[in-house]
């Protein structure tokens, strides 16, 4: 084994139990016509169509945000993108989320008055203002999001679906084109945990100023530990409980990580978070949840929520009020999801045997590796004998297990990880941005962060089915906060030569 090392610079401070896989997304065609499938972010940019569906998707939120500046009493500002924001919230003397002075002295009051220029604006970028209804209509649809008043029936889901429905076909109307269909940010995916690229291009009307800052330059990723939802999926009882873990859990973890933290605009302030276009393929994968809980729930009674009613307007801009029992099988309404059958990312099954079998065979592993440069890498060599006394007839797989990743750095640096097969740059994959920023305190140690490797790719595939030529490289980087001039240098503060990880791979079989 051999240790490569670069240039010297403060690393990471590290942590959180990272789980990465690989899935392989085909790209999906409607399969009937009259139904609309919504896919996952990656496939809906790839293929033949993907640039086509993409230039439609911004067409249609360009056009909306044009709208913005229509006649109050018109049609076209009930399309406009202000309008559909303001339906889920907004800020104003009328709002059950305040006014902007309200939300300002709460920041304060919480010691987050950094975070005002992202409420407020700059000198050089407009902030959030105050907004007044228009009209009775208005009076009746803004600021009518569901979130959980403690315990009792939420239909945090069903307002949602009835929203994206209506958002959607506004967004037909908007791009011209009845193809249009809402993508959703997979983030359950640990390999699709960062922003998509799209929403990282500030000459896009997809981008917006107040995310992460990290997250919208593609230096890091959703912690996907806090977008797993095999928790509420395989072991919650009934669909209120799910809806609140979901809602409670993942639906608000990612409003806080997109959204600098919680309650900053807009992301992580509910009462503006829908105008930030991440928000609706955010609510989109939320929407799905509920889809995957229905399909493997398929005879659980109807509860009295069903027969709440709400209203929206739709793409002519007239009042619609419909009961959300019509919105309960997705199908009848024009869509399907891609993915709605496989949303766990180790079937329960799978994760009881893998406990009975709880002990993996290792085939690899190295001395404490100090992580305390911008660079260090390191050579996996896995015996080829080894491998092949392992490889049975069933599926297996392979787990680059980093064990033991600790550190005495400050929150906020960053280390990316990749894999590449061995003198083949070319194969290089990054397959985790470790993170620690909120969920660990100084000096914090960190265990096993696991970036399972079981997809047919050029990198994996080596490790996966053993042979001679089954060496990889691992790789840590600093994720490089001080590139642009001006910006924080957040990692100035950690301790060279205390950050370490163990790398070992693990060989499990099922
Ligand atoms: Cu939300």
């Amino acid at each position: 084994m051999k240790f490569l090392r670069s240039s010297f610079f403060p690393a990471a401070l590290l942590l959180a139990a990272a789980s990465l896989s690989f899935h392989t997304t085909a790209a999906q065609s409607p399969s009937a016509p009259e139904t609309h499938v919504r896919v996952n972010w990656q496939a809906f940019v790839s293929g033949t169509d993907g640039a086509q569906r993409l230039a439609s998707l911004k067409k249609a939120v360009a056009k909306m945000r044009s709208l913005d500046t229509s006649a109050p009493d018109s049609a076209d500002f009930r399309r406009s993108w202000k309008y559909w924001a303001n339906i889920h919230g907004y800020l104003g003397t009328g709002s059950p989320f305040g006014t902007l002075a309200y939300q300002s002295q709460r920041l304060k009051t919480y010691g987050l008055e950094q975070f005002l220029p992202f409420l407020v604006g700059t000198s050089s970028k407009p902030g959030i203002t105050d907004q007044t209804p228009p009209d009775a209509l208005a009076k009746t649809v803004w600021a009518t999001c569901q979130h959980s008043p403690q315990g009792t029936q939420l239909n945090f889901f069903g307002w949602h679906r009835m929203y994206l429905y209506y958002f959607e076909r506004v967004l037909r109307w908007a791009a011209e084109d009845p193809t249009l269909t809402l993508p959703y940010w997979d983030y359950t995916n640990p390999a699709q945990t960062a922003l998509p690229v799209a929403f990282q291009d500030d000459a896009s009307p997809l981008y917006d100023w107040r995310r992460s800052e990290a997250l919208n330059e593609g230096l890091a990723a959703l912690n996907p530990d806090v977008t797993d939802i095999d928790g509420p999926l395989t072991t919650d009882t009934n669909f209120l409980q799910y809806e609140g873990d979901i809602e409670r859990g993942v639906h608000g973890n990612v409003h806080c990580s997109v959204g600098q933290t919680c309650p900053v605009a807009l992301m992580g302030l509910v009462g503006v978070a829908a105008n930030d276009p991440i928000f609706y393929e955010h609510h989109a994968n939320i929407d799905r949840m509920w889809s995957c809980w229905q399909h493997s729930h398929p005879t659980e009674q109807p509860g009295d929520w069903q027969n709440q009613q709400f209203t929206f307007v739709d793409e002519t801009g007239a009042k619609v009020t419909r009961t959300v029992k019509d919105f309960i099988d997705t199908k009848a309404l024009g869509y399907v999801y891609d993915n709605d059958s496989k949303c766990a990312r180790e079937p329960a099954i799978v994760v009881a045997q893998a406990i009975r079998q709880a002990v993996p065979n290792v085939l690899f592993s190295v001395k404490p590796l100090s992580l305390n440069q911008t660079s260090t890498s390191v050579d996996v060599s896995i015996p080829a004998e080894k491998v092949k006394s392992l490889v049975g007839a069933k599926p297996q797989r392979t787990k680059l297990v980093l064990r033991d990743v600790s550190s005495v750095s400050a929150p906020g640096a960053l280390v990316n990880v990749y894999i590449e097969k061995k003198g083949a740059p070319a194969t290089r994959k990054h397959v985790a941005t470790i993170n620690c920023a909120r969920h660990a305190a100084r000096g914090t140690r960190c265990t096993h962060v696991r970036i399972r490797r079981d997809s047919p790719t050029a990198v994996s595939r080596t490790a996966r089915h053993g042979g001679p030529d089954d060496n990889v490289r691992s790789d840590f980087r600093t994720g490089g906060f001080n590139r642009k001039a001006g910006r924080t240098k957040r990692a100035e503060n950690s301790a060279p030569g205390r950050d370490s990880a163990r790398v070992e791979v693990d060989h499990w079989r099922h």
